[in-house]
């Protein structure tokens, strides 16, 4: 690892610079011992320069105005701030409330976006294998192609002779393709999908005026609206805010969801391992990082080829080892149980390890240090799209195109083979890695918890109204290296599960969890309470399911939908015993799930930071005055167990409300309260 020496110099001329305290940055081992190494080699990486460069105090509270060239205007709370005193305002008059209110809607509209193209991206890829202009991809879950045609309008059978017949997949596939890509920019209507949620909350959305029309009209709309003297109410400005999100949550992110099962199939609970101990040394390793899956499945196909494995034998390794970085390693986990190869925050230790070969990236949450970070060693860094490109000059672009797609993966791995003899020799990976069972969905859940007479979610609500269950909570989400790397994640959950929440996992947080083993069924009897390691351990399943990626949170929103369908727990979504929550959330992504996921009627609790606090009296708006409105609202608790137990009680405030608090005494009763009732 001759360069390597050459970092070895620097270090020490870097010696006095401030790093990261290892201990304190992450409560993963692997993790420490990465950070650790990292510093030894005097290469910079995320944790250190969390200590280095601070968030601005301003920009943190959401109070920064930068809309226009007179500012920025920056309004920070006063120390002696009184909302009937207070008159801060930017220098076009803009109060805090505006400005955060501006800052906030514009967050949702770049995490739309950045769902919603790639779901875009996904449409296009679907829309050329359903005319077959590619070999590379197929149409492969019909089942489920025939599930979703009607939800998009395609009929799927055709009256002949008056008679009905099936009509040809082909046909229906092409159709689907047109009619999902069209929903990004028709010029009438609303949104297909929002009739597949609960009706009494479509009707919310209708009254409230937020049903989207076209998912691009709605984050263009944010863009003008936050645009300089146009739209100056906060509570108008969360109206498009919340519209924008609908048409993440209900638009972009599941119809990438829909059309990546059709395609590459629906996920089904496989076997797997998690953290940086799955990379091998004697193994050529990929690490793919990013989140369209349509670069990862080629590149997933193109490893498992003989001819590709031989080659790699002929070049001294033993085989090709992949693995995954962030919501593409969730991706091909669910689908083939590649493994994972770490969180958002282990994305440049990965490369520290010096055993990676090949670092394959596309779109979103990609470090540009990892080119930095690459420099130090043999990995070759490849982007592969055409949106996102780095400047330094040891990346690599390979652009992908669905058209010739097989070529540019082969490409991508046999550049990885060949780079496998130039490793230097002080690879350090570290041992940890856990085994996980991942890869559930609306359709595995119905599976698994509705047993093999009904294939429903009514044994699931049962379930909950007897107790046994307290409530669903879904936990998704980022890391932010401003906290501890995934102590809110695993903290949160296992306090949930504790309290008989099962948990609906995607995005990092999966991840997290995947690496702290609670995604096994062995798990149940360590963590859970009493009720719900019963479940787990009678039906086989982990506590803590993993539904995939961050767009996979579409999959949450059907799967409440279908809990509310079952019956028994009220008519809507907000009526469920269930919330929501992103521990170490730091994505504009995570802004828009957020304000979707309380838009369908979940309280959901943010950690880390929220970027609102310099601005009260919209903050309020959005952790009070919403559930008058949606039934759900956001809220903020930096604590991990009073984060939980915040959900918790929203849990039970439902439980109550459904007049099924009851049954859970009853099975909260220990042994001796048993006794004095048999007495
Ligand atoms: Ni979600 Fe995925 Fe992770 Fe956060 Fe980034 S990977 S889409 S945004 S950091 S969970």
């Amino acid at each position: 690892m001759a360069e390597v020496t050459k970092v070895e110099k620097k270090a020490s001329a870097k010696a006095s610079k401030k790093v990261a305290d290892p201990m304190a940055a992450s409560v993963d081992k692997a993790t420490q011992q990465m950070i650790r190494r990292a510093q030894d080699l005097g290469i910079e990486t995320c944790f250190d320069r969390n200590i280095t460069i601070k968030p601005c105090n301003i920009g943190n509270q959401g109070t920064c105005c930068k809309n226009c060239g007179m500012g920025p205007c920056r309004l920070p709370l006063p120390k002696d701030y009184d909302e009937a005193t207070d008159d801060r305002k930017g220098l076009c008059g803009a109060t805090p409330n505006t400005i955060a209110a501006r800052n906030f809607v514009r967050m949702i509209a770049g995490g739309a976006a950045a769902h919603s193209d790639h779901g875009r991206a996904v449409a296009e890829v679907f829309l050329s294998a359903a005319r077959k202009e590619t070999d590379a991809y197929q149409i492969k879950d019909t089942r489920k192609l025939l599930d979703v045609a009607p939800l998009l309008g395609v009929a799927t059978t055709v009256e002949k002779d008056g008679e009905v017949l099936d009509r040809d997949l082909d046909e229906i596939a092409v159709e689907v393709g047109e009619k999902a890509f069209n929903e990004w920019g028709k010029a009438e209507g609303e949104l297909e999908y929002l009739t597949r949620a609960p009706k009494p909350r479509y009707e919310i959305w209708k009254k409230q005026g937020v049903l989207p029309r076209n998912i691009d009209r709605e984050i263009v709309e944010i863009m003008h609206r936050t645009h300089m003297g146009v739209d100056q109410d906060y509570k108008n400005l969360m109206k498009q805010g919340t519209r924008a999100a609908l048409a993440d949550g209900w638009g972009g992110s599941m119809l990438a969801t829909d059309l990546q099962d059709i395609m590459f199939g629906t996920p089904f609970p496989r076997v797997s391992e998690a953290n940086l101990g799955v990379l091998k040394e004697d193994h050529v390793n990929i690490v793919i990082h990013g989140h369209e899956p349509v670069l990862s499945e080629m590149v997933v196909a193109v490893a498992q080829k003989p001819e590709m494995v031989e080659y790699a034998k002929q070049k001294g390794a033993k085989g090709i080892q992949l693995s995954g970085i962030c919501c593409t390693a969730n991706e091909i986990l669910e689908r083939h149980g590649v493994p994972l190869c770490g969180t958002f925050l282990q994305q440049e230790l990965s490369i520290i390890t010096g055993a990676v070969d090949a670092m394959v990236v596309d779109v979103q949450c990609i470090f540009q240090n990892l080119a930095n970070v690459a420099k130090c060693f043999h990995t070759k860094l490849i982007t592969t799209h055409p949106i996102a490109k780095m400047e330094q000059d040891n990346v690599l672009h390979i652009e992908f195109d669905e058209h010739h797609a097989i070529e540019d993966a082969e490409r991508i791995v046999k550049l990885a083979i060949d780079n496998f003899e130039n490793r230097g020799t002080e690879v350090m990976i570290p041992p940890q890695k856990s085994p996980i069972v991942a890869g559930f969905g609306v359709e595995s859940v119905e599976y698994h918890l509705g047993g093999s007479f009904r294939g429903t979610y009514y044994t699931l609500n049962d379930n909950i109204i007897n107790g046994r269950i307290r409530g669903i909570a879904g936990v998704v989400g980022c890391n932010n290296a401003r906290v501890k790397h995934n102590e809110g994640h695993i903290a949160v959950v296992k306090e949930l599960i504790k309290n008989d929440v099962i948990v609906l996992t995607t995005g990092c947080n999966a991840i997290a969890c995947a690496m702290e083993g609670l995604l096994t069924p062995e798990s149940a009897s360590v963590f859970c309470g009493p009720g719900l390691a019963e479940i787990c351990e009678t039906v086989g399943i982990p506590p803590v399911l993993h539904l995939g990626s961050c767009v996979d949170n579409s999959r949450i929103l059907l799967a409440a939908t279908e809990v509310v369908k079952a019956g028994g727990l009220g008519n809507d979504i907000s009526d469920l015993p269930v919330a929501g929550s992103a521990p170490e959330w730091m994505s504009e992504k995570a802004i828009s799930i957020g304000q979707y996921v309380v838009a369908s009627g979940i309280y959901t609790v943010f950690g880390a930071v929220f970027p609102t606090a310099g601005a009260p009296v919209f903050q309020r708006y959005l952790f009070e005055e919403m559930e008058k409105i949606y039934g759900g609202m956001c809220d903020f608790e930096a604590d991990p167990i009073k984060h939980a137990h915040k959900m918790i009680a929203h849990i039970d405030k439902k439980r109550k409300a459904l007049g099924i608090d009851k049954a859970r005494d009853r099975v909260m009763m220990d042994f001796s309260d048993r006794q004095a009732l048999e007495a």
